[in-house]
């Protein structure tokens, strides 16, 4: 049984993906994140690498909607999702493998010169591509996740807020910020 902060941070992930705010998450949504994405890199339609670029990041988000449509009918359900995550995460392997995905995923879409570090303008520009944009919610994001201000994020690092975005009952964790304000 997950505490009420963390079907809050699930609920909140849900919304901050339902990118056309439908109340469900569907293709269409992921399809307007990977052009976002896409615009980040300076790629767009016609040009060399969108097509594998697109592909890498709807491949990855159909295994996730495919794993969380429990009633497969082609449309996730902010319930659907709660579920789904509540058997995810009671599953260290499949929670790691999950994680360890979505994280690579990230960087290979952010990280544009490869070096397994990314800044935290990077990441706040990762966030925008999903709708999130508010400079004062972006703002916090940063002071959460970069206290010293270093202004750079490792993989690892980024791997262990997502742990305690999905784990930590304690509203003070500072991986609650990773999809900014709850
Ligand atoms: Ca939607
Ligand atoms: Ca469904």
């Amino acid at each position: 049984m997950l505490s009420d902060l963390r079907v809050r941070k699930l609920k909140h992930l849900f919304n901050f993906v339902d990118t056309n705010n439908d109340g469900v998450l569907t293709v269409h949504d992921t399809e307007l994140v990977a052009d976002a994405i896409a615009a980040l890199r300076g790629l767009k339609p016609g040009d060399d690498g969108y097509d594998n670029f697109r592909a890498g990041f709807m491949y990855y988000w159909a295994d996730v909607r495919e794993a969380s449509d429990l009633n497969k009918d082609g449309v996730v359900t902010i319930d659907e999702w709660v579920t789904y995550h509540n058997e995810m995460l009671a599953d260290p392997e499949r929670y790691d493998a999950t994680a360890q995905t979505s994280a690579n995923l990230m960087f290979a879409l952010v990280d544009v010169d490869d070096d397994g570090v990314i800044t935290l303008d990077q990441y706040c520009g990762w966030l925008g591509a999903w709708g999130l944009t508010d400079p004062s919610a972006l703002a916090e994001v940063k002071r959460h996740l970069d206290p010293e201000g270093k202004g750079t994020l490792t993989l690892d690092e980024v791997l262990a807020y997502t742990r305690e975005y999905f784990y930590s009952d304690d509203p003070g964790s500072p991986g609650n910020w990773s999809m900014g304000p709850l």
